[in-house]
């Protein structure tokens, strides 16, 4: 098809403003007469849309003729945020793309403002998925992500009287310019039925996976365009559709409603995203989400492997590697080796060596209410041959360990892939390991403690698996694109490398001592704190003050996280105020933001603290400017990409040993926000890069927190500490919730039992005193605003950049491709 061969398009400025009309006129049908902001946001979309196709397939050319291996990045979330501001960056068409919509009469900045978020992602994983692609595109490895198209991403958050109000997210209603549907692709993923074994003419046996009930696997893929290198790689999403069949054979003894009722159950699968981060829900749908991610992925693989190589596997396991984020894709190791035996015909051991060569499995949380189980009954119900083959793999793997130590039962309990109960489990964690070449934590303390703790066993078993890759973010959405002031001030002095490079930020580090930067870095801070400023005022109708200390704790609300600790120490300034106690006085302005699980009580309920203690705070005319409280509803990454420019001072402030690395910390140091912050996950190595006079550090270690559990008395550090003890009396008295008696005794009683895993009394008098320090360290400007830059200066370490690199040297081996220009 020659005609496929087209010329370049143009990136000027007058191609771009006629191929926005073209795109205005003809494609979407409007005119002059059209007042809708929608379409001109779509024309500017489709416009650059059609020159990251052109990149697409060069790319995609490129891979194919280089014959390569690659990567899939199997993810049950991508928190991808709007794609607009971050194509015109790395295709470097931001001026001309301005200046073209000026021609036109408009204004690029609010036309950005009409896309919606992809909120395909509940907060850290999901967002670290979407880091990763842009650096692999970046780096221009060949790496495929691989996810799930939800109709309804994660949901919106309003505040109603103080309390989290979740509002379905219909991101799709008004159409997606991002994604191109790909029906060509489609593939067919089975569920239910029954197994049965066949004896073949020459002796051997078969598996037959029969009377299932299917549901196709429609991709819908994104392009994920590298920074200013031409390449563009492909996030493909998943939409689940009904079969024909499925209508109609099947159901055909049935009615009509009932039948069109079995499409919707099979469409359901796609329908939304489970909103919990860091909890097991147990539900079937959730469980047909993994595996219809899983099958319709590698299915899709190795269609494409067959195509180009035949059906030999001789080298499969060369060319191909597949990354598990979290166990949540983790039916991929029984699903492999489903198709590579039941439809291609290998054997175990082969299909096994396969399997076992291309897998590598990331563990992104240490709490046990987020390891995965799933009832054996239920993984018999929708999956029976999949379970057949998990047995199997336990049966070969518990062989091994007794092998290895003979007569020790309580090692294979301890190992199993099944747990045994009342209920059969299937451990999902155990069952990502045994079938993985690499398992790796995502910061150095996490990596340390799955090993020496959740995983020990394993790891006495295989040391050779385990490892640390400590997570990063993509500094080009996170510096580049949310922080122009800061970016320009940057490229000015050290030049604009680091973009790419992040490493090369460290030249900005000598630029601390030029009082002449410091300055300009100051005026940079003071634009970033007025627009924070100001859609705290439009969100929370709060004024915040931008010579005062913006203190940011934005993230999943979780009582780990312990945003209970801060508003302890709110209602602790509060409570000095109102005592008068306010000489050399910092003026604080906090901000909170973050989702709760919908079922999750007692994060909700913190959430309405946080609410109450602001109305009263903010509303007491002795308080005044020295002290302003907001929480920020919808926290979602466009949100992130205002606030943290404009933070001062970030919390990350977790029970140590909880968080297993954290993401947020490190776009703040990067923004130049200075940490308070436990040694927790990469909070660790943060301080190393900055050294301990650039962050305040607190509270117990990881170490410290499991000595104190058995003899924790939190009634006791209370009683011996006054400002915590009038700090619990001021929650005690109903004063910030006058009208609603007793509605926080479940947070109070929390934080007096001695079984709190959280430790929030334990670590208070170590944060207010860091609080305290990093109060007046703001009084001091120059040496604030030197610490700001150091910490901007240090972050070269936190860019995905670095993370992919380590996991392509470490683990997947992809040598990079550059397609044509
Ligand atoms: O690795 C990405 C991100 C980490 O930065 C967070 O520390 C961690 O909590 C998060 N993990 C999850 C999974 N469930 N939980 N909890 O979201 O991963």
């Amino acid at each position: 098809l020659d005609f496929c061969d087209l010329s370049p398009l143009s990136m000027d400025q007058q191609g771009l403003v006629d191929d926005f009309i073209h795109h205005y006129c003809h494609h979407l049908g409007r005119d002059k007469y059209c007042s809708s902001m929608r379409y001109r946001y779509q024309a500017i979309a489709h416009t650059i849309r059609e020159r990251l196709i052109e990149r697409w397939n060069n790319t995609r050319y490129a891979y194919i003729n280089a014959d390569c291996k690659t990567g899939y990045y199997l993810s049950l979330e991508f928190l991808m945020g709007r794609a607009m501001g971050n194509a015109l960056l790395n295709l470097g068409i931001c001026g001309p793309t301005g200046e073209a919509m000026q021609q036109l009469g408009m204004d690029l900045e609010e036309l950005a403002e009409q896309e919606v978020d992809a909120g395909l992602g509940n907060g850290g994983l999901g967002r670290l998925a979407a880091c990763f692609l842009d650096s692999c595109a970046t780096l221009q490895l060949p790496v495929m992500g691989y996810g799930i198209r939800y109709e309804y991403g994660m949901f919106r958050q309003d505040i109603k009287d103080g309390r989290q109000v979740e509002e379905p997210d219909h991101w799709l209603r008004d159409g997606n310019p991002w994604e191109m549907e790909r029906p060509e692709y489609t593939q067919r993923v089975r569920f239910g039925g029954r197994c049965e074994i066949r004896r073949n003419d020459d002796g051997t046996q078969s598996y037959c996976w029969l009377d299932t009930h299917d549901v196709l696997a429609v991709p819908y893929d994104i392009p994920i365009p590298g920074y200013r290198n031409g390449t563009v790689n492909t996030l493909r999403l998943w939409k689940a559709a009904a079969t024909d069949v499925f209508d109609l054979d099947e159901f055909n003894a049935g009615s009509y409603t009932e039948s069109v009722a079995m499409k919707n159950e099979a469409e359901n699968i796609t329908m939304v995203l489970y909103p919990n981060d860091a909890s097991e829900n147990g539900k079937a749908l959730r469980l047909r989400q993994q595996y219809f991610l899983a099958s319709a992925s590698l299915q899709d693989v190795m269609e494409r492997w067959i195509y180009r190589q035949g059906k030999v596997f001789d080298h499969f396991a060369e060319r191909n590697c597949f990354q598990l984020n979290d166990t949540h894709p983790s039916c991929a190791v029984p699903e492999l080796m489903r198709l590579l035996m039941d439809e291609q015909g290998l054997g175990w051991d082969e299909a096994w060596a396969i399997t076992t060569s291309t897998m590598a499995y990331t563990n992104h949380t240490l709490l046990p209410e987020a390891l995965e189980k799933w009832s054996v009954p239920l993984f018999r119900q929708l999956m029976p041959r999949l379970l057949d083959i998990i047995l199997e793999i336990n049966a070969r793997f518990l062989a091994e360990v007794a092998a290895r130590w003979p007569g020790d039962g309580e090692r294979l309990a301890r190992m199993s892939i099944i747990e045994e109960g009342e209920v059969q489990q299937v451990r999902m964690a155990y069952l990502a390991i045994v079938g993985s070449f690499s398992v790796n934590g995502v910061a150095a303390l996490h990596s340390e403690l799955l090993v020496q703790g959740l995983f020990r066993d394993f790891y006495e078993l295989w040391p050779e698996k385990f490892n640390n890759k400590t997570n990063g973010v993509t500094p080009r959405r996170w510096l580049a694109r949310c922080n122009p002031g800061l970016t320009t001030l940057l490229a000015s002095r050290i030049g604009d490398g680091f973009v790419a490079d992040l490493a090369r930020i460290s030249g900005a580090a000598p630029l601390a001592d030029d009082p002449e930067f410091r300055a300009a870095w100051h005026a940079v801070k003071k634009a970033n704190k007025e627009r924070l400023a100001a859609l705290v005022r439009e969100q929370c109708g709060v004024a915040f003050n931008t010579e005062g200390l913006f203190d940011v704790q934005v993230k999943r609300i979780h009582e780990y996280k312990r945003q209970l600790l801060n508003v302890l120490h709110v209602i602790h300034l509060y409570d000095r105020i109102k005592r008068g106690d306010t000489a050399d006085w910092t003026n604080r302005c906090v901000l909170i933001g973050g989702k709760a699980a919908p079922g999750y009580y007692m994060a909700k309920l913190i959430i309405k603290l946080i609410n109450n203690v602001a109305r009263v705070v903010n509303d007491d005319p002795e308080v005044g400017d020295r002290l302003k409280v907001a929480f920020l509803p919808n926290y979602r990454v466009t949100a992130m990409e205002v606030i943290c420019p404009g933070t001062d001072l970030s919390e990350q402030i977790s029970t140590a040993g909880k968080e297993a690395s954290g993401t947020g910390n490190m776009k703040f140091m990067m923004n130049g926000a200075i940490t308070i912050g436990t040694l927790d996950g990469a909070n660790i190595e943060i301080r190393e890069e900055v050294g301990d006079d650039n962050f305040f550090v607190f509270g117990l270690t990881a170490e410290e927190v499991e000595g104190l559990r058995k003899s924790y008395n939190p009634a006791g550090i209370v009683a011996s500490y006054p400002d915590l003890e009038r700090v619990m009396q001021l929650l005690a008295s109903g004063r910030f919730n006058m009208f609603e008696k007793g509605i926080f005794d479940p947070i109070i009683a929390a934080i007096m039992s001695p079984a709190d895993p959280w430790m929030v009394a334990a670590d208070f008098r170590s944060y207010v005193k860091a609080q305290r320090k990093a109060a007046e360290k703001y009084r001091a400007r120059e040496a604030w605003t030197r610490m700001s830059i150091i910490n901007s200066a240090r972050s070269g370490k936190f860019s995905t950049d670095r993370t992919i690199s380590e996991y392509n040297e470490g683990i997947w081996h992809l040598r990079p491709v550059q397609p044509k220009r």
